[in-house]
């Protein structure tokens, strides 16, 4: 039976050009094939089949205008069965499915209860004193009852009567504050406590050794050059945190499993080390090239897998990007097991984190998505030492509860991790609850004050602070005090909190841990305000330390500051070589095993080295239509991650919604308000765009997380972020700086980018300075390009170089939403290299044969040199050559390296640079102009012996049409002809006069202020 197919609802737009026919009479389609590309003059779009069969006669042809309701085709369906109709109600399905969900839910939830309340002990009263408590009897009959429903009926009904309570207080109106916070204790009740299986004394003699090694590392490299730096502090906190993760937790990547990743906190690198020396990775040569990374084999300060790519997989020392990093990488994980691009092995992404460090906005501003994104498979471990490098984090308050309050509330599971085992007993003898209230009122500045002095200082300010507590501590010594220790130093404490971080479902896990910083360097490092910064342990100190932890030296090799590595077949060596065995192997380790992918033959790029004709487009446009054709490769269709803030309809990208989808691990839920139209908004389990909402430095990080997936999941993936330029390199600079240094894969688009080729936005908006910006960082390779052809090629490379040959580096691009023609690619066949070299010659003015200048123009700026150049041909016999430069960086680059060839070698014959392979012969002065910065043209002033002039667009961007813009800066083709006139006359090749009368007749205001200062 013959069908139509007609033209969907494509939204508002009316009379839309067909611009690309994607199949044949007689060909045979599937549903959702695509047939034809529509274009609008804002975004291209492909319009699938809802109708399988063969196709019997097509209606339309390239450059037809097309509405909605007209007819494509005629189709022979083969079971006249269209999509609509086949769909299975996403809704229904997904009903079905949460259905199933919650009562496989219940069962589990209802067998946990049945096991909690069979070996629950009686709970304790923990009274907790109030000073306005007027009625104390009433008190304790009230918690009395809520323990004996516990006790009765378990935690979950406890919890329901709480809630109950609270909501008929609300509704009877009393206004009671709401807060996410628990007691100042442990979460995890002793008796619910999971027990290490490991050796607990060997575990404590290795982590002595690693404790020790960690800090001679740093103090032997600060004797010989006290200038290095480093730090004993941060690990010496956390050295138990780390330890119990490594021997139990973090399982490695090898060949049967993916690997759990492990963002370290930057400064704990020394213990990292040291423990890859009891390990056998690394040897004492290297331990004693700590911070000399300039010769091969020092060891980097802190986790940088460029300098160290075969062990760091992740930067983290610039403060804040760990976390925001580690919770991308999380989501990111679950993106390609929900595309079904890797196996759900239960992989954990864990972060460890300074409470200093939380203090970085980028910090806790993505908790939020974590829990939305029911990030299970995400642990953060914040290291609460209570200091950072000043002093205290919270003197006055308290930052473990701060923390427990924000993750809360944002859904997190929270572990807190307060008290180590020693103070068990004495919180089970708390029966009157002043202890906890001691606990709940002393201060941060308080309790670091009491770990820099000693146990008789303990007992005086803090269990002095109530008859009760002093009583409470009476019979101890205050040794006994001196030992009570913290949750985080205890490594039973920290086993039972990550075994349960490890099994909790549906929910992000943060386990807040509280420790000493310094712990174990005695009088001048421990808790102390400047802690942090101590790298020099004197005699006394290492003697100390030594003893603190029972290292095997003798005093000579303390003074010696000799390292301790036990033989090869000691219990030590060989219980961490089995635990990590068990565990799958070394961590950190970064390597790879992706497959490349092969870049797309050249022709998928055919059209777009064609010229355009009438028609114009911006760059930004070509680039989706060049997408959109990617997604036609089977090899890269798959692989390609658009990542988009909230732009996609700035963009034209919205057609991407429907044929891809955007990722959303809960599928659809709703029916969009779109749901008939073509470019309906369309949510997917499976999606494959990554819409980020307004969230620049989340899109980075998502980018980084799919640029080094080929090291981190042996996946290699093309991830290409889009954004308003403005809002790339400078709002997300220090995030590409580590994806950089993570050596990150992909490409970034700084789309509506230039100065002045944004009209109508502003001083925020209006990029002048992103191709600088990016060409700081040293494996990014960048381009301005102007016309399609540029972009296509320019792509295609980029392909090739990243994800087919593999090499480290990735593309800054920038397009532009201005519309113009595009001329078809020039034949010459050197065009495609200099596209890519940075420069070549796109036209030439040669009528007059007299006097020359030379235009180097690059992104829109381009198009007004041409235009420039005309003028100066037909009105005032002025030849010209017009370069389109694609990259100054690129241009820069090369003529750094030849001119330091050159220098080092004044015997050879010189080389030349591109700039000067391509300049050099040429006849007149030149002149550089881009829609950016003079620096950014002035970067290849050094590399050619000629007069070089630069025009650009300093100074504050502002809203108004292009053309005033242009004008503004002084980068329209009015002015280009007149500073080109005043260029020839500075090289007296012409009289001033023209210039003087071109200024003139142009209404240049020669008295205007720089551009700089209006
Ligand atoms: C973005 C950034 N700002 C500042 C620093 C300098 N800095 C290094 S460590 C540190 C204090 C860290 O304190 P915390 O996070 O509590 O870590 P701890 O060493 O106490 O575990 C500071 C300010 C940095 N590394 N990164
Ligand atoms: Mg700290």
């Amino acid at each position: 039976m013959s069908e139509k197919l007609l033209v969907p609802d494509i939204g508002d737009f009316e009379k839309v050009e067909v611009i690309e026919l994607l199949v044949k009479e007689g060909d045979q389609i599937k549903v959702n094939d695509p047939i034809v590309t529509i274009e609008s003059d804002k975004s291209s779009v492909e319009i699938p089949s809802i109708i399988s069969g063969k196709i019997e006669s097509i209606n339309i042809k390239v450059g037809d205008k097309v509405s909605k309701g007209d007819v494509l085709l005629h189709i022979v369906s083969e079971n006249s069965t269209k999509k609509d109709e086949k769909i299975i109600p996403k809704d229904t399905e997904n009903l079905i499915k949460e259905a199933e969900q919650s009562l496989k839910k219940n069962k589990e939830e209802k067998t946990t209860l049945e096991n909690r309340i069979i070996k629950q002990e009686k709970p304790q009263i923990i009274e907790v004193v109030n000073k306005g408590d007027i009625d104390s009897l009433e008190t304790k009959e009230w918690l009395e009852s809520l323990s004996a429903v516990i006790e009765r009926d378990g935690d979950d009904r406890a919890h329901h009567l709480i809630k109950e309570l609270i909501n008929k207080a609300y509704m009877e109106g009393v206004n009671i504050p709401y807060t996410q916070n628990t007691p100042y204790i442990n979460t995890i009740p002793v008796n619910e406590e999971k027990k290490s299986t490991g050796d607990q004394n060997i575990e404590r003699k290795i982590r002595s050794l690693i404790r020790w090694n960690a800090a001679a590392m740093v103090v032997r490299a600060n004797k010989k050059f006290p200038e290095l730096g480093g730090h004993i502090g941060t690990f010496a906190s956390a050295a138990t945190l780390y330890d119990v993760g490594i021997n139990h937790f973090f399982r490695a990547k090898n060949n049967k499993f993916g690997g759990d990743l492990v963002y370290f906190q930057g400064h704990s690198a020394p213990g990292m080390y040291a423990r890859a020396f009891l390990e056998g990775r690394l040897n004492e040569k290297q331990l004693d090239n700590f911070r000399q990374e300039v010769k091969p084999g020092g060891l980097s300060s802190y986790p940088h897998p460029w300098l160290m790519p075969n062990f760091w997989q992740f930067p983290t020392v610039s403060m804040g990007l760990g976390p925001m990093l580690a919770i991308y990488q999380a989501r990111y994980m679950k993106y390609l097991i929900n595309r079904g691009l890797i196996k759900d092995e239960g992989r954990k992404v864990w972060a460890f984190l300074g409470d200093g460090e939380m203090d970085e906005p980028e910090s806790l501003g993505a908790i939020g998505l974590a829990a939305r994104e029911k990030l299970d498979n995400l642990i953060f471990v914040v290291n609460c030492n209570l200091q950072r490098l000043d002093g205290p984090v919270r003197g006055n308050g308290k930052i473990i509860q701060e923390l427990e309050g924000s993750f809360r509330g944002a859904g997190w599971n929270v572990i807190k991790v307060i008290w180590g085992s020693y103070w068990d007993p004495l919180l089970a003898n708390d029966k009157t609850g002043h202890l906890i209230k001691v606990m709940n009122e002393t201060v941060d500045g308080e309790y670091q004050a009491m770990k820099a002095r000693d146990g008789a200082y303990v007992r005086e300010k803090f269990f002095g602070k109530f008859q009760e507590t002093r009583e409470l501590v009476s019979s101890l010594s205050d040794k006994d005090i001196w030992r009570l220790n913290r949750g985080g130093h205890d490594p039973h404490k920290v086993f039972a909190a990550y075994d349960k971080a490890t099994k909790n479902i549906g929910s992000p896990t943060v386990v807040i841990a509280k420790t000493i910083k310094g712990y174990g360097m005695g009088k001048t490092g421990e808790s102390v305000n400047t802690t942090h910064q101590t790298k020099k342990l004197d005699i006394d100190d290492l003697m100390y330390y030594r003893d603190r932890f029972d290292v095997p030296l003798t005093d000579k090799q303390v003074r010696n500051i000799e390292y301790y590595k036990p033989d090869e077949k000691s219990t030590e060596i060989k219980y961490l070589k089995e635990r990590r065995l068990h565990l799958g192997g070394f961590i950190p380790e970064r390597t790879t095993f992706a497959k490349p992918i092969k870049a797309p033959s050249k022709d998928i790029f055919d059209n777009m080295k064609i010229s355009t004709g009438e028609k114009e487009m911006s760059t930004t446009m070509a680039l989706v239509r060049m997408l959109t054709n990617l997604l036609r490769d089977k090899d890269v269709a798959p692989r390609l991650v658009p990542i988009i803030p909230d732009e996609a309809r700035t963009f034209g990208m919205e057609g991407f919604f429907q044929k891809i989808g955007i990722y959303a691990h809960e599928g659809q839920k709703y029916e969009p308000e779109d749901a008939a139209q073509l470019s309906s908004y369309r949510e997917d389990k499976n999606g494959q765009v990554l819409e980020e909402g307004i969230n620049e430095a989340g899109a980075m990080s998502s980018w980084i997380a799919a640029g080094t997936s080929y090291t981190n999941h042996d996946i290699e993936m093309i991830p290409i972020y889009l954004f308003y330029s403005m809002f790339g390199f400078q709002r997300i600079g220090d995030f590409a700086w580590a994806g950089a240094d993570s050596q990150s894969r992909g490409f970034l688009i700084g789309a509506t980018a230039g100065r002045t080729t944004l009209a109508g936005e502003g001083l925020q908006h209006q990029d002048g300075h992103s191709h600088l910006l990016a060409s700081t960082i040293p494996n990014c390779v960048s381009y301005d390009p102007t016309f399609h052809y540029e972009l296509a090629v320019i792509f295609r490379e980029g392909l090739r170089r990243m994800h087919e040959k593999r090499e480290n580096i990735f593309y800054y691009i920038t397009t532009m939403n201005e519309n113009y023609s595009h001329p078809e690619m020039p034949k010459n066949k050197n065009c495609e290299e200099g596209i890519l070299k940075g420069m070549y010659k796109i036209k030439e003015f040669n009528k007059n044969k007299k006097t020359k200048i030379q235009f180097l123009g690059s992104g829109t700026i381009l198009r007004e040199m041409i235009k420039g150049a005309e003028i100066l041909q037909n009105e005032y016999q002025i030849d010209c050559e017009i370069w389109s430069v694609t990259s100054f960086n690129e241009l820069r680059k090369d003529g750094m390296e030849v001119e330091r060839y050159n220098l080092l070698n004044p015997d050879k014959k010189p080389k030349k640079s591109y700039v000067e392979e391509c300049l050099g012969k040429t006849e007149g002065p030149i002149m550089a102009a881009s829609d950016y910065m003079r620096i950014n043209s002035d970067q290849i002033r050094p590399y050619i012996n000629k007069s070089f002039y630069s025009l650009g667009t300093d100074g504050f961007g502002r809203s108004d049409t292009r053309k005033n813009l242009r004008n503004f800066f002084e980068v329209d083709k009015e002015h280009i002809v007149a500073y080109g006139l005043s260029v020839l006359a500075k090289e007296q090749l012409i009289a001033s006069k023209y210039a003087s009368e071109a200024i003139k007749k142009y209404n240049i205001d020669g008295k205007k202020p720089m551009p700089t200062k209006l």
